[in-house]
């Protein structure tokens, strides 16, 4: 009984990476997994790395992770109420200033993040002070979002499975967080000169920096820890715009400049 259940799990989570990996080389949306199963938060975060699996195996590095849903402004407008996280590869990531082509997405969309940059291993339940002696950077940052489910319309699971809608992030010059007060910083994001989003650090769990905690236990949950070199996306302080083509996206920081995109 035991081993057929373990089985049919196994066979369920490889069915339905294999979906949302094709989906997203295919740029095509996918019924939600949970419209058709029980899907619980657990299965759905085997999922999501069965899915990071797949592209590891395409020569892909994990190179960090983004928290998400760590703001009020992002779980009413995508209708969910528990941080969650995804992770990320060096695929997904836009060197600073470059061009990003939106044809390989399906609806893609842009928000403002602030982003870690990791000095010493990390995991596990941490203190405040243990957190900030642990960064190396802080900077300002966008994500790339691109749910592979039609309209961004999901529950947390079908989410999580679908690695947290990752598509793609970049950032702006590194600061030392040393002196650095991360709990109210204004964010602006400017798509062609025009703002279209603004807000405050504050949004993120009340400092940027409880979403890095959270980080360091949800990896010792997952069985990794927070490297030195990894990125942490702290989550969005805003909602996120439409990324339209043929733009270009200036994201910034009072205090740590500006991380800016141009899309093709
Ligand atoms: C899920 C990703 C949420 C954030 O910063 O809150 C997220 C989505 O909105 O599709 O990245
Ligand atoms: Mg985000």
């Amino acid at each position: 009984m035991t081993d057929n259940r373990l089985d049919t799990d196994a066979e369920l989570v490889a069915r339905l990476a294999d979906t949302l990996d094709e989906a997203a080389l295919a740029h095509r949306t996918v019924a939600r997994p949970t419209d058709s199963t029980d899907l619980d938060l657990t299965t759905a975060y085997r999922v999501q790395r069965a899915v990071i699996d797949r592209r590891l195996a395409r020569g892909e590095a994990l190179i960090g992770v983004k928290m998400g849903f760590t703001s009020r402004a992002k779980m009413i407008q995508m209708g969910v109420d528990d941080v969650i996280w995804g992770l990320l590869t060096d695929a997904m990531l836009v060197e600073e200033g470059g061009v990003l082509d939106p044809g390989g997405l399906i609806h893609p969309r842009i928000e403002p993040e602030i982003a870690f940059l990791i000095g010493s291993p990390l995991s596990g339940t941490i203190t405040p002070a243990e957190a900030v002696r642990a960064v190396a950077g802080v900077a300002v940052a966008y994500e790339v979002l691109d749910s592979r489910y039609a309209d961004f319309d999901f529950t947390l699971p079908d989410v999580i499975a679908d690695n947290a809608s990752a598509a793609g992030f970049g950032f702006g010059t590194w600061h030392d967080p040393a002196g650095l007060d991360l709990s109210n910083l204004g964010l602006l994001v400017e798509i062609d000169g025009r703002v279209v989003a603004s807000g405050s650090s504050a949004a993120i769990l009340g400092n940027p920096l409880r979403s890095l905690i959270a980080a360091a236990r949800l990896a010792a949950e997952a069985g990794l820890e927070l490297r030195p070199g990894w990125v942490v996306l702290a989550g969005a302080a805003t909602a996120a715009m439409p990324l339209p083509k043929g733009v270009h996206v200036r994201v910034s920081a009072a205090g740590l400049g500006r991380a800016e995109v141009t899309t093709r």
